[in-house]
């Protein structure tokens, strides 16, 4: 069960911020509106939420997942993979120590906490564009440390490991195509997002309650199946930028004591 959440609102310079997408700007009035139903719907599901203010010169400091990787007994400060991003990780220690002892990724190790799935005692880490070698090394041995096992996954496509791989509950991965069968999630149940729908593959399993984008419908319907509440939230402006539900909090459980 997650107690907590940190989440941090975008700033004036939002809009520019990292993207690979063709869509329009994004509206910042819109997105703020997104992100305060965001961080009511997290509310609404047993979470006190630390909403740290924007942080000038980050535009992408909204997507706060990708710097830290937070277990019942650490945090790990990331080395956000983007040079852009690097300062992100050094804005998140003094909120970070509230909650955990911390450790960091070092230099020359990358990582985004968007590479990075939890399943239980069970990490996933994406070696992409932003994560690499070194980073996921340092970051398994870290976990391996608190009795967490990790597997590294190479992401081909994707901004992200979880753009494309997200666990839904009920020992089931919600997955694009491309990672469907993909030998690491064996043993798992594997929904498919449906060709067109793959941005839904970002939904998020927060105490039970599915948040998933909503403008999905075929990938709700397959979600539906697995028999679990469905809360969908309006993400437009964030997928503008690249960004999704998972990556705009981080999610604590309660520490260890
Ligand atoms: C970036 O390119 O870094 C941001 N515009 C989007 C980051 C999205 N983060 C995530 O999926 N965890």
């Amino acid at each position: 069960m997650f107690s907590h959440a940190i989440a941090r609102i975008p700033g004036p310079d939002y809009p520019q911020g990292l993207t690979t997408s063709t869509l329009p700007a994004p509206d910042l009035d819109l997105a703020l509106a997104q992100h305060d139903a965001y961080v009511r719907c997290l509310k609404s599901l047993g979470l006190t939420v630390d909403v740290l203010p924007p942080a000038p010169g980050f535009p992408d400091a909204c997507f706060v997942e990708d710097t830290a990787v937070v277990v019942r007994e650490v945090a790990v400060v990331s080395r956000p993979g983007a040079p852009s991003r690097q300062g992100e990780a050094d804005s998140m220690v003094e909120p970070l120590s509230a909650h955990r002892p911390l450790a960091r990724i070092t230099d020359p190790g990358t990582l985004d906490g968007g590479d990075i799935l939890q399943v239980d005692k069970r990490f996933f880490i994406g070696v992409s564009d932003r994560t690499n070698e070194e980073g996921a090394r340092q970051l398994a041995a870290i976990l391996a440390g608190h009795g967490y096992q990790s597997d590294i996954i190479h992401v081909a496509a994707g901004l992200h490991l979880k753009s494309s791989l997200n666990y839904v509950g009920e020992n089931t991965m919600l997955v694009t195509a491309d990672f469907a069968g993909h030998p690491a999630i064996k043993g798992f149940r594997q929904i498919v997002c449906p060709e067109g729908e793959e941005y839904a593959a970002n939904t998020l399993l927060v105490n039970g309650t599915l948040i998933m984008p909503s403008g999905y419908p075929r990938t709700r319907a397959l979600l539906e199946t697995l028999g679990l509440p469905i809360a969908q939230l309006d993400t437009s402006e964030y997928r503008k930028m690249d960004g999704g539900l998972t990556c705009l909090s981080l999610r604590l459980e309660s520490p260890v004591s």
